[in-house]
C-alpha cells in the first residue's frame, strides 16, 4: 500500500510542514526547545554536553529537512544511483562539519554566545564517529560529503557498530585498549524500525527441476538474524543535497528472546540467541591491512552485503523496469574485497529468487559492480577457508564454484597452451584447507578496477593481477588517485588558512573547485600574505603545543619544528624508522659542542596511531617511542633542542588540530607498500612540508607541487625485491649509524633492551624486510637537509605556500568526478529547493 497523504490533505500538510531556522533567533529557539523538551533539562540545568545536544538535534531537524527533499527528488527523476558499499566509514564529528555545509556557523556562533556559551566549547563535546580504522575508512567518509556536495544521487551502505575502534590509551608507555561505546548518545541517526530484512546463514540447498528440466536451488533451514536500518544525513556543502549512509544493525530476528524458552526456564538460552544475533553489528574489526579470516567478519560481511542487496533491488522493482535495465540504474563500488559477497549474492537473487537464467544474470551482475583495490600487501588480501563458506554459505559456495568454472572455461579457451595459468588465476586456491580469493572473484565480478594512486595501479597490473590483464586486457583496470575533502580539511580544521585564502581569492568558492587554489601563487612573493600565513601556522603550533601539555604534561616551544607522523603504527609504514634517526639525532646532539648546537633547529617529534591489538611489532614501537620520550624529554642537557611526543588515541577530530600545525609530516613507507596516504595531502593542503619515500600519491604530490618543495629519499619499488634478496642470500651491512643506534638501544639507555630485541633482530638477522637499514642513512641525510632549510624561513614559507597552491587536484571531489565518469556513469542531480 502506497503510504502517502491523499491529494486533497497535502495543502494541510504543506502548510504544517517545518521551516528550517535561518537566524540566531530561531536557531536558539529550536536549541533551547530541544533541551527543554527532547531532553527535559532546563536553564538551571543545562551543561556544555547538554547545549551540544540541543544544538546538534536543532541542527538534525535542518538536515532532514533536505534529507527527504532530496530522496524524494531522487526518487521521482529515477535517474542511475551509485552505492558505495564500505565496512568503514570513518565520520568523526559531525556537528562543525553539518553547520558548515549548511551555511549556518556563524548564525549558530551567535546563538550559542547569546545562549552563555562558546562555540568551540560545544562542538569538542561531540564523541567521534569512529566506525574505521584508517585511510581507508577516513576516504569513504570524504567521498560521501564530496558525492553530497557534487549532487550525486548516492548512498553509502556500512555496519552500525556498537563498538568503533578501540580507544587507546597509553600507560606506561604501552598502548592499552578501551572499548569506545560511542551510542550512548547519538543524535545523528534515525533508526528505520520499519525497514528490517531477514538475513540467513548455514543451513543446506536443495536442487528441484521442473517440468522443463529447468533447475531451481533452494537454501532453506540454518537460522535468520535480523537487519535493522539506521540512516545518518549526509549534507553536502552550500547544496541543498542530503544523501543517505544506511548502516545495519543486527537483532535476533524473533525480536527480543524467544519468549517459548523463556516461559520453560531455559532463561539463558533464550539470551544467548539475542546476543549471539546482536554479536554480529557488535564490534568494527580493529585491523588495518590485515586479513585474520575470523567467522564473525565472515558474517559481518555479509549480514551487511545481503541486507543492502535487498534494499537496492526493492528500490529497484519499485520502478518496475526491466531487470536488464539493472545496471542502467544502478552502480554499486567495493570499498575493497570486504563487500565481495555482494557478487555473488547479487546472482543468487537474480537466478534463485528471480529466476533468470544463469547467463543473463552474470551479464547483469558483472556490469554492476566497480572493485576498489586499496593494498598489495599479501597479508591483507582476504581469504576465506572453503569449509567455512560451505558452512556459513552454502549456496553462495556453489555460485562461486560455477562462476570460477565459467571462467576457468573462457581462459582455457582464450590460452589453451598456458594450463599453468588456470591454477594462478583460479578463485580457489588449492591450498589445504581450500581457500576463496576474494580479490580474484571482485576482478572478475566487476567491470573495472581500480588502484588509488598512479604508483599503486600500475603495481596491481603487473603483480597480484597480472594474468588478469591477459585475460581481460588492460581496458578493465585504471587509477582513481585518491583525494580529501577540502572542506574538513581546510575549511574546518584551517579556519583562519581558509580565510586568508579567501580574501586574497575573493571568497570561498576554492571549497567547491580547489583548482583555484593555484591563484593564491600569485601571493608568494606578498609581505603581508606570507606574514600572515606564518602567524596563522604559528597559531595552529600554540594550539597543538596547549594540546600536548594538557594529554602529556610536557612544555614543547611552538617555535620548534613540528615534525609529526601519525597514521597506524605498522611494520611498512615505518614508525621505527623514524624513532631510530630520533635516536640519531639525539646521540649526535649529546656529541655536539655548544656552537653546534646553536646552528640546530629545535624539534619536536610527534607520533601518533594505534596498534592493532594483536600485532605484537607494531605495539613495541610504541612502547620504543614512548621509552625514547621519557629519556629525551627529561634530559635537561638537550632542553629545546630535541622533545619526543606520544599523542595518545589518534582520531579525525585530532588530526584536525594536528594536520595543521605540522612544519614537516612523515610518509616514509618502504617503496611499493603504501598505496595511497591520504595525510600526505592533509598536511600539504595545510601547508606543512613532507618527508617521504617515493610511495602511493607522494608520487604526484611531487609531480604537482616541484621536487624542491618535498623531501624525498629512499630506495625505489622496482628496488626492493632486488634489495630484499641480497638480505637474505647475499653480504648483508648494516648501517654503521644505525648500528650505533642499536648499540644505544642495547646498552639499556631506554630501559630494558631485551624488550625492543624482536624489533631490532627482524633488521639486524631476518631479513630486514621493511629495508630500515637500506634506506636509514638516505633518511637521516635528509633530516639534515630539512633542518638547513627551516634555518631559511623565508625559503620556508616560499615552499609552503607554493604547496598549497598546487594542492587543487588532490581534493575527493576531483576523484569522485573521475568515478562517476570513468566507473559509474552517473550525472549529477539538480536539488530541489
Ligand atoms: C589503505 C592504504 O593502506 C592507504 O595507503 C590508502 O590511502 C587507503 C585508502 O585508499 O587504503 N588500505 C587499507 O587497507 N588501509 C588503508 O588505509
Amino acid at each position: 500500500v502506497e503510504a502517502s497523504i491523499p491529494e486533497p490533505q497535502r495543502a494541510a500538510w504543506k502548510k504544517f510542514t517545518p521551516k528550517p531556522f535561518s537566524t540566531p533567533e530561531e536557531f536558539e529557539r529550536e536549541t533551547v526547545r530541544h533541551i527543554e523538551t527532547t531532553l527535559a533539562r532546563s536553564l538551571y540545568n543545562c551543561d556544555e554536553f547538554a547545549t551540544y545536544a540541543g544544538t546538534a538535534l536543532a541542527f538534525r531537524d535542518r538536515l532532514i529537512l533536505d534529507w527527504n527533499r532530496t530522496q524524494q527528488n531522487q526518487t521521482f527523476t529515477d535517474q542511475k544511483r551509485v552505492y558505495y558499499l564500505s565496512l568503514e566509514f570513518l565520520m568523526g564529528r559531525a556537528l562543525d562539519n553539518a553547520m558548515l555545509n549548511v551555511g549556518m556557523k556563524d548564525v549558530a556562533t551567535k546563538g550559542l554566545t547569546e545562549l552563555g556559551f562558546r562555540i568551540e566549547d560545544i562542538v569538542d563535546q561531540e564523541h567521534d564517529a569512529a566506525l574505521g580504522n584508517g585511510g581507508l575508512g577516513r576516504l569513504a567518509a570524504c567521498f560521501l560529503d564530496s558525492l553530497a556536495s557534487l549532487n550525486y544521487p548516492a548512498w553509502g551502505y556500512g555496519l552500525r557498530y556498537r563498538y568503533g575502534i578501540f580507544k587507546q590509551e597509553i600507560i606506561d608507555g604501552y598502548q592499552v585498549e578501551v572499548p569506545d561505546y560511542w551510542l550512548d548518545f547519538n543524535p545523528w541517526e534515525f533508526a528505520r524500525h520499519d525497514i528490517i530484512v531477514d538475513i540467513q546463514f548455514y543451513g543446506n540447498v536443495s536442487k528441484y527441476q521442473d517440468d522443463d528440466g529447468k533447475t531451481t536451488s533452494v537454501w532453506d533451514g540454518g537460522e535468520i538474524v535480523q537487519a535493522v536500518a539506521y540512516d545518518v544525513p549526509i549534507p553536502g556543502y552550500q547544496t541543498a543535497t542530503t544523501n543517505n549512509l544506511r548502516l545495519w544493525a543486527s537483532k535476533a530476528a524473533s525480536g527480543e528472546f524467544d519468549f517459548q524458552k523463556f516461559n520453560s526456564g531455559e532463561y539463558e538460552s533464550s539470551v544467548a540467541d539475542q546476543q549471539r544475533a546482536e554479536t554480529i553489528s557488535a564490534v568494527l574489526y580493529p585491523n588495518d591491512n590485515l586479513d585474520r579470516g575470523k567467522e564473525l567478519r565472515l558474517k559481518q560481511q555479509y549480514f551487511w552485503c545481503a541486507a543492502s542487496l535487498f534494499d537496492i533491488v526493492r528500490r529497484f522493482k519499485k520502478t518496475k523496469r526491466a531487470w536488464k535495465d539493472f545496471p542502467n540504474q544502478v552502480a554499486i563500488q567495493l570499498n575493497d574485497t570486504h563487500p565481495t559477497l555482494a557478487i555473488p549474492e547479487l546472482q543468487r537473487i537474480l537466478i534463485d529468487q528471480e529466476g533468470l537464467d544463469w547467463d543473463e544474470a552474470w551479464g547483469i551482475v558483472s556490469k554492476t559492480f566497480g572493485y576498489t583495490n586499496h593494498t598489495v600487501l599479501p597479508e591483507a588480501l582476504e581469504k576465506w577457508s572453503v569449509p567455512l563458506f560451505q558452512h556459513l554459505l552454502p549456496r553462495h559456495l556453489q555460485i562461486i564454484y560455477d562462476i570460477n568454472l565459467n571462467f576457468l572455461q573462457y581462459v582455457e579457451r582464450r590460452f589453451p597452451k598456458e594450463r599453468e595459468m588456470l591454477g594462478r588465476v583460479s578463485i580457489i586456491e588449492e591450498s589445504s584447507p581450500k581457500m576463496v580469493r576474494m580479490a580474484y572473484l571482485a576482478v572478475i565480478g566487476s567491470h573495472k578496477v581500480n588502484g588509488v594512486a598512479e604508483l599503486h595501479s600500475d603495481l596491481i597490473k603487473t603483480t597480484i593481477f597480472k594474468d588478469f590483464v591477459r585475460i581481460y586486457g588492460p581496458d578493465k583496470f585504471t587509477n582513481v588517485t585518491n583525494g580529501i575533502t577540502p572542506r574538513r580539511w581546510l575549511h574546518q580544521a584551517n579556519p583562519r588558512l581558509s580565510e586568508l585564502i579567501a580574501s586574497k581569492l575573493g571568497g570561498y568558492d576554492f571549497l567547491k573547485d580547489l583548482t583555484l587554489l593555484h591563484k593564491i601563487e600569485a601571493y608568494v612573493d606578498d609581505k603581508d600574505f606570507r606574514k600572515e600565513f606564518r602567524e596563522i601556522k604559528y597559531a595552529n603550533k600554540v594550539r597543538l603545543a596547549k594540546h600536548i601539555k594538557q594529554t602529556t604534561g610536557v612544555t614543547v616551544n611552538p617555535a620548534a619544528l613540528f615534525d609529526v607522523q601519525v597514521k597506524r603504527i605498522h611494520e611498512y609504514k615505518r614508525q621505527q624508522l623514524n624513532i631510530f634517526g630520533v635516536i640519531h639525532r639525539y646521540l649526535a646532539i649529546k656529541a655536539m659542542s655548544a656552537e653546534e648546537r646553536k646552528k640546530l633547529a629545535p624539534r619536536v617529534s610527534i607520533f601518533g596511531g594505534k596498534a592493532a591489538p594483536g600485532y605484537w611489532m607494531a605495539k613495541t614501537v610504541i612502547h620504543l617511542i614512548n621509552q625514547v620520550g621519557k629519556v629525551i624529554n627529561a634530559d635537561k642537557d638537550v632542553g629545546d633542542l630535541l622533545k619526543v611526543i606520544f599523542l595518545e588515541d589518534y582520531n579525525v577530530s585530532k588530526a584536525e588540530i594536528i594536520a595543521p600545525a605540522s612544519d614537516i609530516s612523515e610518509h616514509i613507507s618502504t617503496a611499493g607498500t603504501e598505496a595511497s596516504g591520504t595525510s600526505n595531502m592533509k598536511f600539504c593542503l595545510n601547508g606543512g612540508l613532507i618527508i617521504g619515500t617515493c610511495d602511493g600519491a607522494n608520487i604526484e604530490i611531487t609531480r604537482e607541487i616541484g621536487e624542491n618543495n618535498i623531501f624525498l629519499f629512499g630506495n625505489l619499488a622496482e628496488d626492493v625485491d632486488d634489495l630484499r634478496h641480497s638480505h637474505l642470500y647475499g653480504t648483508y651491512s648494516l648501517d654503521p649509524s644505525l648500528a650505533a643506534v642499536f648499540e644505544a638501544i642495547q646498552s639499556n639507555l631506554f630501559g630494558d633492551a631485551t624488550a625492543f630485541s624482536a624489533l631490532v633482530n627482524g633488521i639486524v638477522a631476518h631479513g630486514d624486510y621493511y629495508l630500515v637499514s637500506d634506506d636509514f642513512a638516505s633518511y637521516c641525510k635528509t633530516q639534515e637537509l630539512i633542518d638547513e632549510a627551516y634555518r631559511n624561513q623565508e625559503e620556508w614559507v616560499t615552499k609552503a605556500i607554493t604547496t598549497v597552491a598546487r594542492m587543487g587536484f588532490f581534493s575527493s571531489d576531483r576523484c569522485i568526478d573521475e568515478y562517476a565518469e570513468v566507473i559509474w556513469n552517473i550525472e549529477p542531480l539538480a536539488p530541489k529547493v
